[in-house]
C-alpha cells in the first residue's frame, strides 16, 4: 500500500446489511506492519442486535424450517462461487494473516469449498427423524427421535485459518438450519465479512449469518454469556476456551472447543528418514508453525538422533521466507508483534533452561520487510520434556527435540503434556506404529504424516486441548436438540 491510499473499509454484517458506526479495526499486513484495510468492531451492543437478527430469521423459518435439500443446494451455490473467487479470498486471508500464497489456496481458503459441499451432503443425509421401536412396556406406544436446529448459535474463531475454522463451526450449524453469529478474530475478519456477502447473493436469507467483528473480551464474551444463544463453538487458546466455558455455563450452553496442542512427533528407531525429516518439518514449519496440531515436540530414538537433526537442520536451512504472494515463498510472517514477542520470549526460556538452537534462534531480517514479524526457523536440541519450550503451545516455528532410549520411554513422553490434539508416529512397521498409535492419547494419530485434516474424518483434542469433535460424519450433531416425541398407543386398536 502508497502513502495516500485509501484502504478498503469492511462493515459488519448484521440482519443481511452492512452496519458501522463506533470503533474501527486496523487490519494490517503481518509481513511490513502496513495498515491494509479497516473493519468495524462491535462490542456487546453489536452482539445483542446480531442476536436479535438471528432470532427473527430463524422464527421466519426461511432457513431454519427449509428443505435439508434446499440449504444444501445454497451451500454449493456459495462452495460454487468461492471457487469462482479464490484468488480475492485468498488476498484478503494473506493481507491480515500472514500465510503465503501458496498456503492459503492449498489449505487457508482452498479447503473451504470442500468442506461446505461435505456438509451440504451431511445435511441431505440427515436423519432429522428416526422412529424408535415400539414400546411396550410400561405402556404400548410409539416415539420418534426428532433433530432440531439449536435456534441461535455463536462462532468465535481465531486468525491463524479465519475463514476455514469458522466455517467448521458455522457451516454444520447452517446446515441443519440454525441462524449464526460469527465473531472473528479482531485481526483476521475480512474473509468472513465478504464470505457472508457471497452467501446472501447466492440465497442464503438475510440474518441467518451475521458477522461481528469485535474484542475477544467484549464481543466475544457477550456472545459466550448471552441468553438467546445456545450453543458456542470456539477455536483458541486454552485460557480463553476455559473463559468460554465458564462465560457458557451461566446459561447452561453447549460448548465445542478446540484449543491448544505440544503435539508430538514420536520417531521409532526403524523410521524411514527420508521421509520423516520432511515430514516432521512440514509437520512443524507449515504456516511459520502458527497450526494448533503442529507437531512442536520431535521424540528421537539415540539410535537416530545425531543423523536425523544433521539432516534435518539441513533441509530446514533451505526454508526461503519472503514476499507472502510469492509462490516460491515457503514461509511468511508470524501473525503480529504479540505473537512475535511471546515467541522470542519462549525461545529465550529454551536458551536460559539449557537448550541448544542447533538452527536459528531469533527475529529474522527479511530484505524489504522491515516493520513485519519475522521469526526464523528454529531447531532446539537438548531439550527436557520439563521446560518450557517442551510444555508451552509457542505457535511459532519453532521445534524441540527431545532424545529417549525405550519404546515404552518414547510414548510415555508423548503422553507428558496436558494437550492431546494430535500425534504422529514414523516407523517402516506399519503394524508396529499401529500399535504405538493404540497407546497415544491424542485425537489425532497420523503415521509416517503429519497434518491430514479431512472434512470426512474427526477432529479435536483430548485433555486440554478441546472438548468435543468438528467434522466426521457426525459434525452436524453438536448443532441440533434431540427431541423425543412419544406418542400414547394404549387406547388405539392395531
Ligand atoms: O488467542 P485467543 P490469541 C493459541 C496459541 C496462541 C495463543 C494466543 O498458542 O499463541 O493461543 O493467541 C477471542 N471471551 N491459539 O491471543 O485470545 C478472540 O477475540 C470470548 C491456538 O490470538 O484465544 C479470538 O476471536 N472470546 C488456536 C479468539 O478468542 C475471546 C488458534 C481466539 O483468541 C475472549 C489461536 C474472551 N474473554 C491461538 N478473549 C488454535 N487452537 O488453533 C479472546 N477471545
Amino acid at each position: 500500500m502508497t502513502a495516500g491510499t485509501r484502504v478498503r473499509h469492511f462493515p459488519m454484517h448484521v440482519g443481511g446489511k452492512a452496519v458501522d458506526g463506533g470503533d474501527h479495526l486496523e487490519i494490517r499486513d503481518p509481513q511490513n506492519g502496513e495498515l491494509v484495510a479497516t473493519a468495524a468492531s462491535g462490542g456487546a451492543a453489536a452482539v445483542d442486535a446480531a442476536v436479535d437478527a438471528a432470532q427473527a430469521a430463524f422464527d421466519d423459518g426461511g432457513w431454519s424450517r427449509a428443505t435439508p435439500a434446499h440449504r444444501a443446494s445454497v451451500m454449493r451455490a456459495v462452495a460454487d462461487r468461492l471457487g469462482e473467487r479464490l484468488d480475492e479470498m485468498v488476498e484478503l486471508e494473506i493481507m491480515a494473516n500472514g500465510a503465503t500464497v501458496r498456503q492459503a489456496t492449498g489449505f487457508h481458503v482452498g479447503y473451504c469449498a470442500p468442506h461446505l459441499e461435505y456438509f451440504a451432503g451431511l445435511a441431505e443425509r440427515y436423519e432429522f427423524e428416526t422412529p424408535m421401536p415400539r414400546a411396550t412396556f410400561p405402556v404400548l406406544g410409539q416415539s420418534t427421535l426428532r433433530r432440531e436446529p439449536i435456534g441461535v448459535v455463536g462462532a468465535i474463531a481465531p486468525w491463524n485459518f479465519p475463514l476455514l475454522l469458522s466455517l467448521w463451526k458455522f457451516a454444520p450449524a447452517l446446515a441443519v438450519g440454525n441462524s449464526v453469529i460469527l465473531k472473528p478474530d479482531e485481526k483476521t475478519p475480512l474473509s468472513a465479512l465478504e464470505f457472508a456477502r457471497i452467501a446472501e447473493e447466492c440465497g442464503l436469507p438475510p440474518g441467518v449469518f451475521n458477522v461481528v467483528p469485535g474484542p475477544g473480551p467484549d464481543a466475544g464474551a457477550r456472545l459466550a454469556s448471552h441468553p438467546g444463544v445456545g450453543k458456542i463453538g470456539f477455536t483458541g487458546s486454552t485460557d480463553v476456551g476455559r473463559e468460554i466455558m465458564r462465560l457458557a455455563s451461566g446459561t447452561v450452553k453447549a460448548v465445542t472447543l478446540e484449543l491448544g496442542g505440544k503435539s508430538p512427533a514420536l520417531v521409532l528407531d526403524d523410521a524411514d528418514l527420508d521421509i520423516a525429516v520432511d515430514g516432521v518439518l512440514y509437520g512443524c514449519m507449515l504456516y511459520s508453525g502458527q497450526v494448533c496440531e503442529s507437531m512442536t515436540r520431535l521424540l528421537l530414538p539415540d539410535s537416530l538422533h545425531d543423523e536425523f537433526v544433521e539432516r534435518m537442520v539441513a533441509r530446514a536451512s533451505t526454508i526461503q521466507l519472503g514476499d507472502t504472494r510469492d509462490w516460491e515463498t515457503d514461509m511468511g510472517p508470524v501473525v503480529s508483534a504479540k505473537q512475535k514477542d511471546r515467541i522470542l520470549e519462549l525461545i529465550q526460556s529454551g536458551k536460559d533452561e539449557g537448550a541448544t538452537a542447533v538452527l536459528g534462534g531469533g527475529e529474522a531480517h527479511v530484505e524489504g520487510y522491515q516493520g513485519g514479524h519475522w521469526i526464523q526457523p528454529t531447531i532446539f536440541t537438548g531439550v527436557r520434556n520439563d521446560m518450557r519450550i517442551a510444555r508451552e503451545e509457542i505457535f511459532g516455528p519453532v521445534l524441540s527435540v527431545i532424545r529417549y532410549g525405550s519404546e515404552a520411554e518414547g510414548v510415555a513422553l508423548a503422553n507428558d503434556t496436558q494437550y492431546g490434539l494430535a500425534s504422529s508416529v514414523w516407523s517402516r512397521d506399519n503394524s508396529r506404529a499401529l500399535d504405538v498409535a493404540e497407546k497415544i492419547k491424542a485425537g489425532s494419530v497420523w503415521i509416517n504424516d503429519a497434518h491430514q485434516i479431512n472434512c470426512e474424518v474427526p477432529f479435536g483434542g483430548y485433555k486440554q486441548s478441546g472438548v468435543g469433535r468438528e467434522l466426521g460424519p457426525r459434525a452436524l450433531d453438536p448443532y441440533v436438540e434431540e427431541k423425543n416425541v412419544h406418542l400414547d398407543l394404549s387406547g388405539t386398536r392395531d
